[in-house]
């Protein structure tokens, strides 16, 4: 026990190294922690208390809502305003921003969270998630939250990561100086330092994504899809396929064993062709994590974090996982551009 590093020395140690640090952020993160830890228990009794099945409302995402969702966006909210660090939040099951309320104290930072992301899965015991992004405002702390405060870009965050309730509970995260990984010790009550800085294989062997929706993906895609799947890629053999269809638990598994993760556009909807994940909540925070991880995250031609998010709850595609991998999907999508522009 006395060798064991719990995240809140983590934080601390860090907070130690940044000149001028205020431990604002340390704050948000203790909260943050705690609303982990309380969410935890209630995925962990799931099946004992009355917390499976649907609210009967529906979502901004036009999704129903599940009651551990939520719960989980409940005790987020009501946790994190009470940090006295964020000016603002926002959360996947809301339509718009939420503000802390003016009774409470403010600071400079902004989080935007998925409470419960795979809550497709919670009545069927498979790893759920909270993902979490962190910014820090741009415009003078006395004015008005704007809303390009809010929509910065995925490589203005300061952290980002995740919570993956599984067959234990993990915190993964980045700062910006490697990615470090927690696990919940439930008879202390502490995540303890277990995966210190997370490298992502350069090559993976893994290939996941939903082929069932494959009639309604882009030739590029297919193309990739197919490159995979070949005995003649750079492995000499066809990747083996993995999908859970919870972004936490397919992308960990790939950041631990290397792999690529695929959720691209899909095109039976011409009015909204970018497919599922949405751009805040879900692939800036893990293209943050997987690039300073040493791999790689992008829409199939531009990089995920240099993307200017237009509004809340944009969707764009997404590749992400080891850097080679990722590699051959752009440079699919390059020679297919070269080939749409001669055309
Ligand atoms: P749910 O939260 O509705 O289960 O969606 C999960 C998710 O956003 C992401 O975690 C998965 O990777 C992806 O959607 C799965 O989507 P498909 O079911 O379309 O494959």
């Amino acid at each position: 026990m006395s060798q064991q590093v719990t995240v809140t020395e983590h934080i601390l140690l860090h907070q130690k190294m940044i000149p001028g640090a205020t431990g604002q952020f340390t704050r948000l993160f203790n909260e943050l922690v705690l609303s982990a830890k309380i969410i935890a228990r209630a995925v962990n009794k799931a099946g004992l208390v009355d917390v499976l099945g649907f609210t009967g409302d529906i979502n901004v995402q036009g999704e129903e809502v599940k009651k551990l969702d939520e719960y989980a966006n409940r005790i987020l909210i009501h946790r994190l305003s009470r940090s006295g660090v964020l000016c603002a939040m926002a959360s996947e099951e809301n339509a718009d921003i939420i503000e802390v309320p003016e009774n409470f104290p403010r600071g400079d930072y902004i989080i935007i969270f998925d409470p419960l992301d795979g809550s497709s899965n919670i009545d069927v015991n498979v790893n759920i998630g909270t993902i979490f992004s962190i910014f820090k405002r741009r415009s003078n702390s006395d004015a008005a939250l704007l809303s390009s405060d809010v929509l910065q870009k995925g490589s203005e965050q300061v952290a980002a990561g995740y919570i993956l309730y599984g067959s234990s509970t993990m915190l993964i995260f980045s700062t910006g100086d490697g990615v470090h990984g927690f696990t919940l010790d439930p008879s202390v009550g502490e995540f303890i330092l277990s995966h210190p800085n997370i490298r992502i294989p350069e090559q993976g062997k893994i290939y996941s994504v939903n082929e069932g929706y494959e009639r309604y993906w882009d030739r590029d895609t297919k193309k990739a899809l197919s490159y995979f799947k070949s005995p003649k890629n750079a492995l000499r053999k066809p990747y083996s396929g993995r999908y859970i269809g919870s972004l936490v638990a397919d992308f960990h598994r790939n950041l631990l064993y290397g792999g690529i993760f695929m959720y691209p556009a899909d095109l039976r909807d011409p009015k909204k062709p970018w497919g599922k994940l949405r751009l805040t909540c879900e692939c800036n925070p893990m293209a943050f994590i997987v690039e300073k991880a040493g791999g790689l995250a992008i829409d199939g031609l531009k990089r995920i974090l240099d993307i200017e998010p237009e509004h809340l709850h944009q969707r764009a595609p997404f590749f992400c996982g080891s850097a080679k991998d990722v590699q051959v999907v752009q440079e699919i999508f390059e020679a297919e551009a070269r080939r749409k522009k001669k055309k």
